[in-house]
């Protein structure tokens, strides 16, 4: 239990969409209001959402926008996104601190996104220099093979709420680096933080109506920023259940659609691991971030012969957490977004009781004192879950953790790959064999050797198989190859050569 901020509280924010480089109020009477999760007492923001009509006008103001920022040369379009990257290293406190009372991670958890979206700036505004084609020899004499990279028009991204900074900053950027107009539709409990994006982008000189924000509720906006016929991409991290109707939406038009979407990830600790070193690992993966994260740790496969000494090692640790604010520094893990994911949270653990996986800790809410003004939940494990049970395998979302134990390496596997998900996974050995025949036959877009689930870098491929995603990966090259497209183009200048040959 924590006392609650000692800071006084912030004024209420009254926020507006940006469409065509103005902000306006959405057309909707239903307010949206955006509260803090560890006080949910506390608003944040309020605004009038968007509906169909503005969603259309932002594309609009896109399509308008698109010819002159197309022709603008690609390293100036990079040098924008450099000058927002600057502005939000000198605002980068103030952000995090926005970032724990809209969606509730603790503060140095809202510090390390804040950096990662920074360096996916960084990374993105490099490659306004980096954009080029290839070429390549031609069967035909006197031709020139080569490609280019274009962009594809209006494009839509569409991001959740549980990385509300470096999540829309690792989509949008590459999205205009490689030239194309944006409408940006984030998840509408973290609508702050999503102005605060745009008016960074603002603030560098992104001519009006390149990027345009739209907030408001999914179900008042229709499936208008996948179906509307002038958009030519999605870009989407969420849900399973919306990423597979954006895709089928999308693939119904033919346009490029990338969804990012749940994951189930699993850790295995082998009988000859570091075993404090794996601790630090599957802590941080499964009560990180409240468990709140696509790539978080949600199943442990612990070797037989180390399973109990790594579970009482486990507890141990667990017990030391603090749940609370995360804007009280000695709190280790913050609450559940909202009312109905802790509801999701305290319903999965019903269910692992019910299906008869052993509760070894956790799995209250926490009501005490200033705690019960906040969607808090207790860091939860249970032990002898089953591939059978829900609980090993529909993604929960929340601090639960799955335990099984396994006899041999190739069982340990086999239970890892047991999944509809493939997003991340990890090993914790010393044994190079193991981990080698780990990374080659792990069913998942991501490896992790002695490090947690959790994380990806700027420069290489983000994203999984399976359930977990479908279109390219995120981040790197590929993050931005998604946002383009390629054309051959075939130069004969046999013409030239023989003009010239007179002389
Ligand atoms: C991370 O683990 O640092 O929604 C990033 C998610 C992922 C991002 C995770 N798209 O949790």
């Amino acid at each position: 239990m924590t006392a609650a901020a000692t800071e006084p509280t912030p004024e209420v924010s009254l926020l507006k969409q940006y469409i065509a480089g103005k902000w306006v109020d959405g057309s909707t009477t239903r307010e949206i209001v955006s509260t803090n999760p560890a006080d949910t007492r506390q608003v944040v923001a309020k605004l009038k959402g968007c509906d169909q009509a503005d969603a259309v006008r932002a594309v609009d103001a896109a399509e308008a926008a698109f010819a002159s920022w197309r022709a603008a040369p690609a390293p100036a379009r990079g040098r924008i996104i450099a000058k927002a990257a600057a502005i939000a290293r000198e605002r980068k406190e103030e952000l995090a601190r926005l970032m724990t009372r809209e969606q509730g991670k603790i503060l140095s958890e809202a510090l390390g996104e804040m950096e990662k979206g920074i360096n996916l700036m960084e990374w993105f505004a490099g490659e306004g220099m980096r954009m080029g084609g290839m070429t390549q020899p031609s069967e035909l004499p006197r031709n020139l093979l080569y490609t280019l990279r274009q962009p594809l028009g209006v494009v839509s991204i569409i991001t959740p709420w549980n990385f509300p900074w470096a999540i829309p900053v690792w989509k949008i950027s590459p999205a205009l680096v490689a030239g194309n107009c944006v409408v940006f539709k984030p998840a509408s409990l973290v609508p702050a933080l999503a102005v605060e994006i745009v008016k960074i982008f603002e603030a560098a000189g992104l001519p009006p109506g390149v990027l345009n924000l739209v907030l408001g509720a999914g179900s008042a906006m229709g499936d208008i920023l996948v179906s509307e016929p002038r958009i030519k991409a999605v870009s989407f991290t969420g849900s399973n259940e919306i990423g597979k109707r954006v895709h089928t939406l999308g693939g119904a038009r033919g346009i490029k659609v990338t969804c990012e979407m749940g994951g189930k990830n699993p850790a295995v600790v082998w009988g000859d691991a570091d075993l404090a070193l794996a601790l630090g690992g599957v802590m941080k993966g499964a009560f990180g971030s409240t468990g709140q994260r696509c790539t978080a740790t949600s199943r442990l496969i612990l070797d037989e012969r180390i399973a109990d000494e790594f579970l009482k090692m486990l507890l141990a640790e667990v017990k030391k957490i603090k749940v609370g604010d995360g804007m009280d520094q000695t709190v280790g893990m913050g609450p559940a977004v909202d009312e109905s994911q802790l509801k999701t949270d305290l319903e999965y653990i019903a269910i692992g009781k019910s299906e008869g996986a052993k509760l070894l800790c956790g799995g209250r809410r926490l009501e005490d004192a200033d705690l019960r003004h906040g969607c808090f939940v207790e860091p939860t494990i249970f032990d002898g879950v089953t591939p059978r049970m829900r609980l090993w395998r529909e993604e929960i979302f929340g601090p639960v953790l799955a335990v099984t134990r396994a006899k041999t390496f190739e069982e340990a596997l086999a239970l890892a790959n047991d999944c509809e998900f493939g997003l991340t996974c990890a090993i914790y050995t010393q044994d190079l064999t193991l981990a080698m025949r780990f990374s080659q036959d792990a069913e998942a877009g991501m490896v992790h050797v002695n490090s947690p689930t959790i994380g990806g870098e700027a420069q290489v491929p983000f994203g999984g198989i399976k359930g977990s995603g479908v279109g390219e990966r995120e981040m790197s090259k590929e993050g931005l190859h998604f946002f383009t497209e390629l054309k051959t183009v075939f130069l004969d200048y046999t013409g030239a050569a023989r003009s010239s040959s007179i002389y």
